[in-house]
């Protein structure tokens, strides 16, 4: 960069212009509703506001495996909200999340009302309400806690950071890519030392710090995040890798990454779920491309 282009940050920042790059159009620097409008309500007990991206991906996955236990009370109506056109920010929404991000939910049983936002605070209610994928014993919760907020504080660096200025930013800037790349890597490492210790990271069964790991981590992995596999040579986290595969061979995750996602094969598009039988009723392909 040369002297003319060299940015000085000013006094005081002002939000002068679009910040470029794939987000431009909802990155604001307010909180808040910006229109009117109420959520959408079903008949199952857990409303769920969601796209199918990683964040959304954990509740999916973790609902799905509740009901593969036989929970009716975890049976949930999906709705898609789309982040890319600013359905984060209706009246309704907010008042489920005031953070205005995917996921949130509603847990309408028994005819009371809790509004639950945060990824990995859904993750936790769920598995406290069902009692399931949280261990019980005092040092084994505690371990899967600290992976669940490892989790938590961890991937804003590989989503925010590496994915951004990877993926989504308006040109490549080397000097971001170079410190997300190497935290993202120093992660990875600490997730495959962790996992040639254990089976899941908490102990010998899966949990929700699986859970909240593996829409991030486990699919970085398996080359499906940002196109950056070869990049990062994922492969070298050989025990990364195994771990997701076993979690990728579960018959809940391929549900649980149809549901709300709006991109690529129409197939494995589930835009909203009502009911199990919509996995093969009422996927984009078998709805003709329609909405
Ligand atoms: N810490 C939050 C992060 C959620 C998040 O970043 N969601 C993204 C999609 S993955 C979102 O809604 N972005 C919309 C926006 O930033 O306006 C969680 O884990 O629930």
């Amino acid at each position: 960069m040369d002297k003319e282009t060299k940015y000085i940050p000013p006094e005081v920042w002002e939000w002068d212009k679009p910040s470029g790059g794939a987000f431009e159009s909802i990155n604001k620097p307010t909180a808040g509703s910006a229109y009117e409008q109420k959520l959408p309500r079903g008949k199952h007990p857990l409303q769920l506001y969601s796209q199918g991206t990683p964040n959304g991906v954990k509740i999916t996955l973790m609902l799905e495996e509740l009901l593969a236990l036989g929970h009716k009370g975890a049976e949930y109506d999906a709705w898609l909200c789309r982040i890319n056109k600013g359905e984060q920010f209706s009246s309704g929404f907010v008042e489920i999340n005031p953070n205005s991000k995917i996921p949130a939910l509603l847990d309408q049983s028994n005819g009371k009302e809790q509004r639950v936002f945060e990824s990995g605070a859904i993750l936790l209610y769920l598995a406290e309400k069902f009692s399931e994928f949280l261990p019980t014993e005092l040092n084994k919760r505690t371990e899967c806690l600290s992976w669940l907020f490892w989790q938590m504080g961890s991937t804003p660096y590989l989503g925010g950071g590496f994915g951004h200025f990877y993926s989504y930013a308006p040109e490549k800037f080397q000097y971001p890519i170079d410190r997300y790349a190497m935290e993202t890597k120093r992660q990875l490492d600490v997730l495959d030392q962790r996992l040639s210790q254990a089976e899941f990271l908490a102990c010998d069964k899966f949990t929700i710090a699986d859970i909240a790991s593996w829409p991030w981590y486990g699919q970085l992995v398996l080359g499906r995040l940002y196109s950056a596999g070869n990049f990062l040579d994922v492969t070298s986290y050989k025990n990364v890798v195994a771990w997701a595969e076993k979690i990728d061979r579960r018959p809940t995750a391929s549900k649980a990454r149809m549901v709300n996602r709006i991109v690529g094969n129409p197939k494995f598009q589930l835009h909203e779920r009502h009911d199990a039988s919509d996995f093969e009723l009422k996927t984009q392909d078998k709805l003709n491309g329609s909405e």
